[in-house]
């Protein structure tokens, strides 16, 4: 099963720009890559404890969904990293839609399959699909904690855009360390697209402004912002994002078309309860799951959206350039529970 459909009939308006040059191919071919859903699967069976595999043991041969059994299917959903609030909305669901068999045994099939509807419906989000300018540049800044991906995951994003022939410039808006933008720069180098960066310590605010009027000279498709990810105070971290923002909404009316946030799967609700800060600092469009293949857990993608009301976007499989997909919920759910 395929997990990432490219969209091919679907160029980026961008790329007819005439004053744009084509953008430099990758130099390297990457190799042939794993599909996420086979990835994923790896990492579930090596733990035995998929939620597929837990709860069908719960269910086996049909049993009475009553206060005991739910608490029990709870426990497991808590042990996959699916956080209180949205467990507890799965449980009762279920409940719900076993109120016709009574006080019947419930198949185990019928169990199951509901479960899995009901994951999946929390999973989807109507506007889970990456967002595109009508006028280019398309500007996405990106925010999350130290370490969480972030810059990994702006190169791996950028050489999916490169690939699909649009120009990209990357601001490295997280000055607080020279390395960061050091390592930027190797991103930028592996995705083969620009970087504009500035001095260690120098104002985030006016890196991106000089950057944005890099992007114009360049014209570029594409820029996607590295931001800093200190959580020194929640008052500091607004200032700060809100100055970059007031910076990117003069540049370009209705920009940031994008504010992703990035989230590393493997801290499970610790990190959500991080990432929120953030969604509470700045307005952000969507979600990029990182370290997917670090966790043999994984629940905490199906808690996101009623957690931070936002849809996952992207997911990040891996720290190659390469392992970044699109997010697919009918494969993740299928992936999850170790299921066709
Ligand atoms: N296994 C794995 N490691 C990742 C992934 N994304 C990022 N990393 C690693 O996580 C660490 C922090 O990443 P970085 O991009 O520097 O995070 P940032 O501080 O948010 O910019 C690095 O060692 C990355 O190689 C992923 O999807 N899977
Ligand atoms: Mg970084």
């Amino acid at each position: 099963m395929l997990f990432w459909k490219k969209k091919k009939d679907d160029e980026p308006e961008a790329a007819s720009q005439p004053e744009v040059e084509a953008a430099r191919p990758l130099e390297e071919p990457a190799p042939p890559r794993k599909g996420l859903l086979a990835k994923l699967r790896e990492r579930l069976a090596q733990t035995h404890a998929s939620l597929w595999d837990r709860a069908a043991a719960l269910f086996r041969g049909g049993l009475k969904l009553d206060d005991e059994s739910l608490e029990q299917l709870e426990e497991i959903l808590l042990a996959a990293d699916v956080g209180m609030m949205t467990t507890q909305h799965l449980v009762a669901g279920l409940r719900e839609r076993a109120r016709r068999f009574r006080d019947k045994d419930v198949p185990a099939d019928w169990a199951m399959n509901t479960l899995k509807e009901l994951i999946l419906d929390e999973l989807q989000h109507e506007t889970s699909a990456p967002a595109l300018a009508e006028n280019p540049p398309t500007i996405v800044l990106v925010v999350g904690v130290n370490g969480v991906g972030k810059t990994t995951a702006i190169g791996k994003l950028a050489a999916r855009y490169v690939r699909e022939g649009m120009t990209v410039l990357l601001i490295a808006g997280d000055t607080f360390r020279a390395a960061a933008a050091e390592q930027l720069a190797i991103w930028a180098e592996r995705a083969g697209c620009e970087i504009h960066s500035a001095q260690e310590g120098a104002d985030p605010a006016s890196v991106v402004y000089d950057g944005l009027a890099h992007a114009r000279r360049l014209g570029a498709h594409m820029v996607i912002i590295d931001t800093a990810g200190r959580l020194h105070t929640k008052t500091h971290l607004m200032a700060e994002l809100s100055k970059i923002r007031r910076v990117i909404e003069r540049d370009s009316p209705g920009a940031p078309h994008e504010t992703l946030l990035v989230q590393d799967a493997s801290t499970g609700q610790t990190g959500l309860v991080q990432a929120r800060v953030f969604t509470e600092a700045t307005q952000v469009t969507g979600v990029v799951l990182t370290k997917l293949d670090g966790t043999a857990k994984g629940g905490v993608t199906i808690a996101i959206r009623r957690e931070l009301g936002l849809p996952v976007k992207w997911m990040g499989v891996g720290e190659k350039l390469d392992d970044l997909e699109l997010f697919d919920p009918e494969a993740f759910a299928a992936a999850i529970f170790n299921s066709p």
